[in-house]
């Protein structure tokens, strides 16, 4: 990630149209550039929006406080499906549900931030570690309503009873251990093909994009999410999709929906630009991947674009990874390097 902010220089704005868990708008402020991120998916904007703008410790603690002392419901099991029965403990529960319905992440940036230390806590190898939420489930994914009820009755396994203030505290306490960084950027919960018209306070200053688009066919991120997506508001089974098309499985719809992203930001790129793609999936190989992404830009952004280099990624390294890490077919990724001018 380094190497790659190399091609912007300090107070440069680089944006990331396919946000995930917000790697290139989090390095970027850290480098001391100014950053602006997108996502469809509402975990992948809140986590990435914590991530660049996090609040004084005081206040966090200050609102946990405020939380705890509110009343705090009791939902009764008939309210609940089997899945919520099993996956939390009922106290645990509540609290999951207190914060559900007073966190106003989309608007309040301390919200925000204990809403996406939430998202990190809530489910997890919870019988190794006393940090999560739930009954034992891999941390990565949600695993379905169905399934997980019927692998939890056969094991035997009981939800925990976890104290998620108290969680949250030490989480916070974790993570506040170095400081966050002082300055801050920019995630908006959008379509990519909407960036030019929702930041038109960044109209011609984009630098340098540094992105990984979702791949052909490889992952529906709203079902791999969708527990995490019920945390924010969202519904209490799994959705294959979250009302936007963000899984593509033909290639003319694929490369077809690349260029209309490019188009839908064109408007805020510089003069002189760079654009830096990681890409994959089994699904295409490397001449098709290379040709697909120097037309699509072409195209969309409507301007000269000049591959300067291009390579074989080490796919076990990189935060882009840890957002979909068994991506089902995942077998090669390619960096691409374009000059755009
Ligand atoms: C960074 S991840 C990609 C990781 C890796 N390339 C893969 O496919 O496994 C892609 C992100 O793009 C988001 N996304 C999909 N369609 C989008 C769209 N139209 N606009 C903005 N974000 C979108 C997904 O929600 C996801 O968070």
């Amino acid at each position: 990630m380094q190497k790659h902010l190399a091609w912007s220089k300090p107070g440069e704005l680089v944006f990331d149209p396919f946000s995930g868990r917000g790697t290139t708008v989090f390095e970027a402020v850290l480098n001391d550039r100014r950053a602006a991120a997108c996502d469809t998916n509402p975990v992948a904007a809140c986590v990435s929006r914590a991530k660049v703008n996090a609040p004084p410790i005081d206040a966090l603690l200050a609102r946990l406080n405020e939380l705890q002392r509110l009343p705090i419901a009791h939902y009764e099991k008939v309210d609940k499906t089997d899945f919520f029965l099993l996956c939390f403990h009922e106290e645990t529960y509540d609290e999951l549900m207190h914060l559900r319905v007073n966190l106003d992440w989309q608007n309040d940036p301390v919200d925000c931030f204990l809403a996406a230390a939430s998202l990190g806590l809530l489910h997890g190898e919870s019988h190794r570690s006393p940090r999560y939420f739930s009954n034992r489930m891999p941390r990565t994914i949600s695993t379905k309503p169905d399934y997980s009820v019927r692998w939890w009755t056969k094991n035997n396994c009981l939800p925990p009873r976890r104290d998620v203030f108290e969680l949250l505290r030490t989480e916070i306490d974790y993570r506040y251990v170095t400081p966050p960084p002082s300055n801050s950027g920019r995630v908006l919960h959008i379509d990519a093909r909407e960036a030019s018209a929702q930041f038109p306070e960044y109209k011609g200053e984009v630098a340098l994009v540094i992105t990984s688009p979702p791949y052909l066919d490889t992952t529906n991120f709203a079902e791999d999410q969708w527990l995490r997506l019920w945390f924010l508001g969202g519904a209490e089974r799994p959705n294959s999709s979250l009302g936007v098309d963000d899984r593509y499985i033909r290639r003319e719809e694929y490369w077809g929906f690349l260029r209309e992203v490019w188009a839908g930001m064109a408007d805020m790129m510089r003069s002189e630009a760079r654009v830096i793609v990681r890409m994959g999936g089994s699904k295409l190989n490397y001449d098709e991947t290379t040709e697909g992404l120097e037309k699509s830009l072409l195209l969309g952004l409507g301007k000269k674009v000049s591959l300067v280099e291009k390579r074989v990624s080490d796919i076990t390294g990189g935060q882009l990874r840890s957002f979909r890490p068994n991506a089902a077919g995942t077998k090669v990724e390619y960096d691409y390097h374009f000059a755009i001018s």
